[in-house]
């Protein structure tokens, strides 16, 4: 049984839904990223929020962070068609992110640059689209 869950879980992550939470250290491992599901379910070409909660390795909330949202569907070679932003800092390092739109189903980008207390690092959270 734990094997299967266990293999469920890899499968999930391997490229999880666009309504879950996904979570993944940053490229140089000096933060963790959490993009959390969103309050509704979205779909193509809905305009919504998310929101990006940001840690130190140990699970630690980091404040104060400027963070950057790119991203794309590399096997298309296009980017995203809004240019999503941090507006606003939550608390317990949650960011809300506004303006995301992705306009066809498909493998997905999100690219974060985070630079907060000296640290600057890049994550990439890869989820496909139905
Ligand atoms: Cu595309």
């Amino acid at each position: 049984m734990r094997y299967i869950a266990t293999l469920i879980i890899c499968l999930l992550t391997a490229f999880p839904a666009v309504a879950q939470d996904m979570a993944k250290p940053s490229a140089a491992k000096r933060f963790l990223v959490m993009l959390e599901a969103p309050e509704k379910p979205t779909g193509i070409n809905i305009m919504h929020n998310r929101v990006l909660r940001v840690t130190n390795p140990e699970g630690q909330a980091i404040a104060d962070a400027k963070i950057g949202v790119d991203g794309g569907m590399p096997a298309h070679g296009h980017g995203l068609p809004t240019s999503p932003q941090v507006t606003q800092y939550l608390g317990d390092g949650r960011y809300l992110i506004e303006g995301l739109r992705f306009n066809m189903s498909g493998k997905w980008q999100l690219k974060f640059s985070i630079d907060a207390a000296g640290q600057r690092d890049t994550a990439i959270i890869d989820f496909v689209l139905r």
